[in-house]
């Protein structure tokens, strides 16, 4: 290590030390002492005192790729779901308990500062909360990775009820500071936007074309800190903010039109000002593909100019380098790579096709054909002149091969065109990622087989050996160790503590399934994490639960395909059935169903289902009838920090959605790692968590995939279920009639004759098959030494949905880039 180069000295990891850095960061950075410090003082100032412990490792760290330039993953990423990051910063450091102790010997419970934090809520759901485990397994696994994303002012919008409605209120986290993030204004670049393409002739006479901009903003990086958990390894997280250039406004000032100026500038900063809350529907907007282009332009410009060690020679780019795709928000990062190369460094198109075919792989995670996003050409060629004129021109290499491939087929090669005809002229994304891209995955195993049967057929018939699947993984730091801390610390008596950072370890618990005092303590345990849920929504919302009941709880986005009216169907026809007297309240399982689902705040009918479930709710939770043993809870706002303490508290999980449409579902494998049963359909990894666990501790149920095709394929027709299935008919007729809204039958009609006479997803038809798994499950809940034989097996037989393993598969398919142990 050069002289210049030596990292301050490492903090002293003592009570002691900790307690004077700490106070030191009061008094300094806050500028106020501790009598009179506010909470937020006192969380802001210990955010700081942690990630000082962090920095030298980071430095460290990055000084080390310098030196090394070993190859490494830049995951780029629309989103990242991280979650809070005082707990992860200080089980990362293995600070935990030096820093109970110091803030405790001053009086400060460190429980209350955990709670101050706002969660970063710079994603939807599944796909950015994915993105968010990836970086934490890559960083404890040694392997060098740079996130890529966005830094939006508002995250995901804050859910309020009012009236048992949906109310979106802005998500303002950075109101109260943001201590995890290091903004770098003096490192910014500039991304051009608009304006048109010029043929010029270069110095060496040939005629070329380049893009003369109309536009452009500065991207501001905040780099974060991604630790490895108890490795020394920290990792980077770059998100990048938009900020208007000065040279953009200074003309208009001189014009003298300062209102102008400052619009001008907040028309440029808008780019990063909030995140695209749908989650499965993009709608196309401008906007949203200016934030695409924003981030991934000043990726590939930071890590060309900035990470690549000077003189570098972008010839060797795809050893150095693999820009994953996290789905197709990242894709114009393949044209923009086209650009710099030919463009800007003067390259032949097939050299820079060469290389820039090298460095990129694309994950889908989808199947809905609604989600597969397409920019119309207008739209993009107004934004990205250039850009679109790569595009065709990759298309027009692209559609000469296939047809030399297959001279007679000519429908094949415009069904495998880039650009779509039809309805307007526009770029589909995915295809554009599947030509350029050296590996396309699907997220479990059935998806991927989809993706290769079906969405992307043609492709894969051309391609056999770009497609791959990697099944998705959840980071067992979070979930398991800091969210459930009673399990983990069972665990480790029974077998150590190396299963945080190999999984498969887990299995070393399947023998303990059969020891009765294990599972007593278990169910200790099961029952602690639900008396810790309830106090929690008794002091968040005033909602009052009763820890001794069963916990049935499902939480994902609210989507059609994934079935919460099915859910709610079982519910009313439960409470409709022993409200009618058919059944006796006394031989029902007491159950507490939980919600937590946000919906697009454009998607009506989603929106309706959850002023359904509230209404319901209501109504079942009032009725004296019930004696208590049925309520319903939909805590509003379900966000990662809610997940980590609701997950550990649930026996049985419910997933539910229709085969063939989950791509996989990562909530199940939160389940399952916490010792919940998983009620679900063939769909997504449930196929996966089906196999590793077994039939016998998993309840299975409804159409499969090609029964559901089949069935579509007739002529689906959802009346004919509610003619032929009294339960069926009795619980819409229950909520037709008005019963859960005051008498007003006009409430909830929408969505029972969507039921009844749409049902794009099958709910009518897997109905009874549901309904029967559930008495399968209460037949079961019944022996509660059987149940919790099967919760243990569930968690010793989860290893496998480590998000350590998905990374050890995207290395040995995808990225092959070896771990680099520390110096
Ligand atoms: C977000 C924005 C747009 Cl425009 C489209 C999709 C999304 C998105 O968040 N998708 C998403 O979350 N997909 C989910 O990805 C998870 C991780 O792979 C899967 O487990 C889940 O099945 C899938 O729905």
């Amino acid at each position: 290590m050069t002289e210049n180069s030596t990292p301050i000295a490492t903090r002293e990891r003592t009570v002691d030390g900790f307690v004077r850095e700490f106070l030191r960061e009061l008094n300094f950075g806050q500028g106020v002492d501790l009598s009179r410090a506010s909470v937020n003082d006192q969380y802001l100032a210990m955010a700081r005192t942690v990630r000082h412990y962090l920095m030298v490792r980071w430095l460290e760290t990055l000084r080390r790729q310098g030196e090394l330039q070993a190859k490494s993953v830049a995951y780029l990423s629309a989103e990242f779901l991280l979650g809070r990051q005082l707990d992860n910063a200080l089980l990362a450091s293995g600070l935990e308990d030096i820093v109970e102790e110091g803030l405790s010997s001053l009086g400060i419970d460190l429980a209350t500062l955990r709670d101050a934090e706002v969660e970063p809520g710079l994603g939807n759901g599944g796909l950015g909360r994915l993105a968010a485990c990836f970086i934490d397994s890559l960083a404890t696994m040694n392997v060098p990775c740079i996130g890529y994303g966005i830094r939006y002012e508002y995250g995901i919008f804050q859910q309020t009820f009012v009236d048992g409605w949906q109310v979106e209120k802005p998500d303002d986290w950075l109101a109260l500071g943001s201590p995890w993030e290091f903004p770098h204004p003096e490192a910014a670049v500039r991304v051009n936007f608009g304006g048109s393409v010029e043929q010029y002739q270069a110095d060496d006479g040939v005629v070329r074309r380049r893009w003369v901009p109309g536009w452009s903003v500065l991207a501001v990086p905040y780099n974060y800190m991604v630790p490895g958990f108890e490795n020394g390894r920290v990792n980077t997280l770059r998100l990048w903010s938009a900020q208007a250039t000065h040279a953009f406004d200074l003309a208009i000032f001189n014009s003298g039109d300062y209102a102008e100026a400052v619009r001008a500038q907040t028309f440029a900063e808008n780019i990063t000002k909030v995140l695209y809350p749908e989650d499965s529907t993009p709608q196309g907007k401008e906007l949203r593909l200016q934030q695409q282009y924003f981030f991934v332009a000043a990726s590939l410009k930071n890590f060309i100019d900035e990470v690549l060690p000077e003189g570098f020679d972008l010839h060797n780019l795809p050893d150095r380098i693999n820009f994953q795709l996290n789905d197709t928000h990242p894709v114009i990062a393949i044209p923009e790579l086209m650009r710099i190369l030919v463009d800007e460094k003067g390259w032949d198109w097939d050299d820079a096709w060469s290389v820039t075919s090298k460095c990129f792989a694309y994950t889908c995670h989808t199947l809905l054909p609604e989600a597969l996003e397409v920019w119309p050409v207008d739209l993009l060629g107004r934004l990205l002149p250039r850009h679109l004129e790569i595009i065709y021109r990759i298309n027009d290499a692209f559609l000469a091969e296939l047809r030399q491939e297959y001279p007679d087929d000519e429908l094949r090669v415009r069904r495998m065109s880039i650009i779509a005809e039809y309805p307007v002229r526009a770029v589909r994304m995915a295809y554009l990622a599947t030509v350029a891209g050296t590996k396309v995955n699907g997220v479990a195993e059935l998806h991927s087989q989809l993706l290769r049967d079906k969405v992307l057929n043609d492709f894969s018939e051309y391609y056999p050996d770009k497609f791959t699947n990697v099944t998705n993984g959840v980071t067992p730091r979070r979930f398991v160790r800091l969210a459930n801390p009673a399990l983990s610390g069972l665990i480790t008596e029974a077998i150590g503590d190396g299963w945080v950072t190999d999984l498969d370890k887990l299995s070393g618990l399947e023998p303990l399934a059969e020891d009765a005092e294990f599972r007593r303590r278990f169910r200790e345990i099961k029952l602690h994490n639900k008396h810790r849920i309830a106090d929690v929504l008794a002091t968040r919302d005033g909602t009052v639960v009763n820890p001794d009941t069963m916990f049935d709880v499902m939480v994902k986005r609210l989507h059609e395909y994934k079935r919460q009216t099915l859910k709610l169907l079982h519910i009313v026809s439960l409470y409709e059935q022993v409200t009618s007297g058919r059944l006796d309240i006394g031989s029902v399982t007491p159950r507490t169903f939980a919600f937590g689902a946000k919906a697009a705040p454009g998607y009506l009918l989603a929106k309706q289902i959850i002023g359904l479930i509230n209404a319901v709710g209501r109504t079942i939770n009032e009725d004296p009838a019930l004696e208590g043993r049925l309520s319903v809870v939909f805590p509003a706002n379900y966000n990662v920090t809610l997940a980590e303490t609701l997950i550990p508290a649930a026996d049985l999980s419910e997933q539910i959605s229709l085969a063939g449409k989950e791509a996989s579902g990562t909530g199940n494998m939160k389940f399952m790692l916490n010792g919940a049963l998983t009620i679900g359909t063939d769909d997504g990894a449930n196929v996966e968590i089906r196999r590793l666990v077994g039939d016998e501790h998993f309840f299975l149920f409804g159409l499969t995939e090609p029964e559901v095709e089949q069935l579509v394929d007739r002529g689906y027709h959802p009346s004919a279920y509610y003619e032929t299935n009294a339960s069926l008919r009795r619980a819409l007729d229950l909520i037709a009639s008005g019963a859960f809204s005051n008498g007003d039958r006009a409430v909830f009609e929408p969505i029972v004759s969507n039921l009844l006479h749409e049902d794009r997803f099958l709910a009518l038809a897997d109905f009874q098959a549901y309904i029967d798994a559930q008495a399968r499950v209460d037949a079961a809940y019944a022996d509660p030494e059987q149940w919790t034989r099967s919760a243990v097996l569930n968690v010793a037989r989860g290893g496998f949905f480590s998000s350590d393993r998905s990374m050890r598969d995207y290395i040995d398919r995808i990225w092959h880039t070896p771990p680099v142990p520390p110096a």
